[in-house]
């Protein structure tokens, strides 16, 4: 969009006003400024007005209003975004739109499999409405208290039970959105099949609020398993983690949900940062993994399967240690392990995140290859490196050495990015698994995107936003 500059005029701040109606709105410099940084206090914007409009309709109203005068609109969901995503730019010149006041579940049809919900409903509470109803809504992801539908969709989240569930592209059956002008586009059915032309949903699922709002959602819902067998284990190193994936999914096939690879460092900065939390095996061990198997059969026998396929493991060198969750406080605490690291990785200090997937047969040499990079780049900085072996996707993070201030880490960031990246692209990987890429990597999209996919993202955008008012500077440079 071709900014002007300067405020915007009040008189058009009355009209929003009116439009949107008494709680329709924030204004207030005090109640803006959640809105203008994001959880991390890494990106800084100004909106003049936080929008809350409580229906489709009024969301419709306000885009073509946008859409007239020319302004800005930056979808925010639960504003966990790692990228700037959902952070307004400076220049006080864009609409911050919180969906909030849609927190409606309109149906759920547990024989049916579906549910659907508003944008502004938060992860947690769709899960508990799920479960309520004897079914499973599988996305799980550590900011599942306060993310939101709208958001989990925007960013086409993925999280822990990626390995049997998908991403949230797979648990999106159908999608209300209102396009850049102001049309509503309903696709909200639940049908399993509908081959009638393009899958249009898919193109706003992950597109983080660039090519429209999306107001509700239609999901997938799953069976919940009978019983659910945790258990924590030490293996000698990445290849033998690869390994024992392969063992566990030809044993147990789907009912294995999670595989989630972390590195003894990890482990020590939750055992430090975490209250209450535990060694859960004895020694010291260079590696670990959760693993999670959700049984379609009762505990004693769902246990007894698992307990013979670690065996098997143990007896062929992939596992060196194990601990198996006997109560509900035991999972919890063995989970903590792992959804802690990030919190405990910015409790230590200065760090850099890299968000990247590569084939999964490939990470063991991908971890060494990075290993020996950041090593030779950043002596003494220390890689915590963890995830989703399971889907091959790995939060590539670099901690400053121990009683470092982190000066020389930020000043090798961008050698370390372009390390790292470099690896990735040589690997045919992705530079963002998960995260998105919001304003963090847009240069990064331009540099190592194709440019044939370049070019039709950048013809998908002009088409359904012509005039650039959805999300400005995300994604795509403006
Ligand atoms: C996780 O897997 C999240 O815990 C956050 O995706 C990763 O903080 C990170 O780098
Ligand atoms: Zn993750």
């Amino acid at each position: 969009m071709n900014d002007p500059v300067g405020p915007l005029p009040a008189s058009w701040l009355g009209e929003l006003k009116a439009l949107l109606g008494p709680g329709g709105y924030l204004d207030a410099a005090a109640d803006r400024a959640p809105f203008e940084t994001d959880f991390r206090a890494l990106y800084h914007g100004d909106t003049p007005l936080v929008a809350l409009p409580d229906s489709t309709a009024r969301v419709a109203e306000l885009v073509r209003w946008c859409a007239a005068h020319r302004v800005a609109i930056v979808p925010q969901g639960g504003n966990t975004s790692y990228c700037g995503g959902a952070t307004p730019r400076p220049g006080g010149r864009e609409l911050v739109l919180s969906l909030r006041r849609m927190h409606r579940i309109r149906a759920l049809d547990p024989a049916g499999d579906a549910m659907t919900a508003e944008a502004g409903c938060v992860l947690a509470g769709l899960q508990e409405a799920a479960a309520a109803a004897g079914r499973l809504l599988p996305l799980s992801l550590g900011s599942e208290g306060s993310c939101t539908l709208g958001g989990v969709i925007s960013t086409n989240a993925g999280g822990t039970a990626v390995l049997r569930y998908g991403m949230m592209r797979a648990l999106v059956l159908g999608l209300e959105v209102v396009l850049p002008d102001g049309r509503v586009l309903d696709q909200l059915t639940a049908l399993a099949k509908d081959n009638t032309g393009y899958d249009l949903k898919q193109l706003f699922i992950g597109a983080e609020g660039t090519l429209g709002v999306v107001t509700a959602a239609c999901l997938r819902l799953h069976p919940r398993p009978q019983s659910t067998v945790t258990a924590f284990a030490a293996v000698p190193d990445p290849a033998a983690a690869l390994a024992l994936l392969a063992r566990l999914r030809g044993a147990a096939g789907h009912a294995l949900s999670t595989f989630e690879l972390l590195p003894r460092v990890a482990l020590e900065l939750v055992l430090r940062h975490v209250p209450g939390t535990r060694e859960p095996l004895a020694g010291v061990q260079p590696w670990y993994v959760l693993v999670e198997f959700g049984l379609h059969e009762p505990e004693a026998a769902a246990r007894e399967r698992v307990e013979a396929t670690l065996a098997a493991a143990i007896a062929a060198g992939e596992i060196s240690d194990v601990v198996l969750a006997a109560t509900l406080a035991q999972r919890d605490a063995l989970w903590r392990l792992r959804e802690e690291i990030p919190f405990a990785q910015r409790r230590e200090g200065v760090s850099l995140k890299h968000d990247i997937a590569v084939a999964v047969q490939r990470v063991p040499e991908f971890i060494a290859a990075g290993a020996a990079a950041i090593a030779s780049l950043v002596p003494g900085a220390r890689l915590v490196t963890y995830g989703h072996l399971g889907d091959g996707s790995l939060h590539f993070n670099v901690s400053a050495g121990a009683g470092d201030d982190g000066a020389s880490l930020r000043a090798a960031e961008n050698t370390v990015r372009q390390a790292v990246h470099g690896l990735v692209a040589r690997c045919r990987g992705s530079i963002s698994a998960e995260h998105g890429i919001g304003q963090l990597k847009v240069a990064e999209l331009e540099r190592y995107e194709d440019p044939v996919a370049l070019a039709v993202m950048r013809d998908l955008k002009r088409a359904l936003d012509p005039l650039g008012i959805m999300n400005p500077g995300k994604v795509l440079a403006s």
